[in-house]
């Protein structure tokens, strides 16, 4: 069986593009791999600084894993900052990739290309070797995510190309594993961006513990366009292609087929909100279960820990054998 590796940032809501792009993919997985998957608290510090908030998060992100299916059982969900490794990892990986490497991230020069006065953490540079180190402590084979994310797989094999021509062969190289297309949900306000956490309105995004009333709504003030045919075309019909895709998505059908069976834009988008609704009915009230019993969820949480933690462990105890720290005596 592979191992595969995702995780993802407690950073704000989880919308429906993480479900449909990332998390249903980690939950039909679980059965074909030895999955790992990381609630990553210290990458959000890079973003998330008030007091008390992140911790929260990472509850909730907790709850909804578990509640979209990921079976403790059999896939491994913990929380970065319980397995101290990762933290003691990126310090040898910062020490493996060069400044002009990390330069050279599209996020970090997306996320400061704004200039201004605004505070940018040192963190938000090296987050790369952070996430090098998430990766190659578990022995990936393969690292399920968004196409946005492909830059830092190859930062990641870069790193450990190089930390095995130095020390000796200590780490497996992952590969990135993207999902096929219809992975990319997009906002229903401005169809040509995709749905995500830091985007402007709120009407936009579907987040998956939306009441039924407040999808519904969302879903009706989709934006569209000017003509009234229902038709599958991604670039000249955005609006309406997103919510084929989304429709397609939850029932499992063609989008272009699907299609074919509206006449109106209103009924395509009472379809589109019903399937949602419908889809995520029973992840509503498993996640309000889970949240209403915080002692099962640390329970879940702690078995997660100590299976990553004996994993990780072995890998960093080989990396500093390799470089030949002097052991404590
Ligand atoms: P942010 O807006 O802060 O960048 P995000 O909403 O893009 O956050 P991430 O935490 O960066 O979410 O991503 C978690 C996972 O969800 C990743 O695997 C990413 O590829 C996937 N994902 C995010 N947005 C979408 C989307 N609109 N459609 C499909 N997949 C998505
Ligand atoms: N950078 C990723 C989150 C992330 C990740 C990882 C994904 C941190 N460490 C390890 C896969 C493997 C993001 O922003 N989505």
């Amino acid at each position: 069986m592979p191992r595969v590796l995702s995780c993802i940032q407690p950073s704000g809501a989880v919308h429906l593009g993480n479900y449909l792009g990332a998390l249903r993919n980690w939950v039909s997985g679980q059965d074909e791999a030895d999955a790992f998957h990381g609630i990553v608290d210290l990458h959000a510090l890079t973003s998330v600084q008030e007091p008390g908030v992140i911790g929260a998060q990472t509850v909730e992100l907790a709850a909804v894993l578990f509640a979209v299916g990921l079976d403790p059982e059999r896939a491994t969900v913990f929380v970065q900052s319980h397995v101290p490794e990762h933290a003691r990892l990126a310090w040898l990986m910062e020490c493996t990739v060069s400044y002009g490497e990390l330069s050279r991230m599209t996020q970090f020069k997306d996320k400061t290309a704004k200039g201004g006065t605004e505070f940018v953490p040192a963190g938000l540079f090296t987050y790369p070797a952070l996430q090098a180190a998430d990766i190659l402590l578990y022995d990936t084979d393969q690292v399920p995510v968004g196409d946005d994310q492909r830059q830092h797989i190859e930062i990641t094999r870069d790193i450990a190309v190089r930390f095995n021509q130095r020390y000796g062969e200590v780490f497996r190289l992952p590969e990135a594993v993207v999902p096929k297309a219809g992975a990319r949900v997009m906002d229903l306000q401005e169809p040509s961006n995709k749905m995500s956490k830091s985007s402007s309105a709120e009407s936009g995004i579907i987040y998956l513990m939306d009441a039924p009333s407040v999808i519904t709504k969302k879903f009706k003030r989709a934006v569209t366009d000017s003509e009234n045919e229902v038709r599958y075309d991604r670039a000249e019909k955005p609006g309406v292609s997103n919510l084929l895709d989304i429709l397609a998505a939850c029932t499992g059908g063609d989008p272009e087929a699907l299609a074919g069976e509206f006449t109106q834009y209103g009924a395509l988008k009472v379809a589109a909100a019903e399937a949602v609704v419908a889809m995520l009915e029973p992840i509503q009230s498993r996640y309000a279960e889970l949240m209403e019993d915080r002692a099962e969820l640390a329970r879940l949480l702690g078995i997660g820990a100590g299976k990553a933690h004996a994993v990780a462990s072995a890998t960093y105890r080989r990396a500093t054998e390799a470089i030949g720290f002097l052991p404590a005596g």
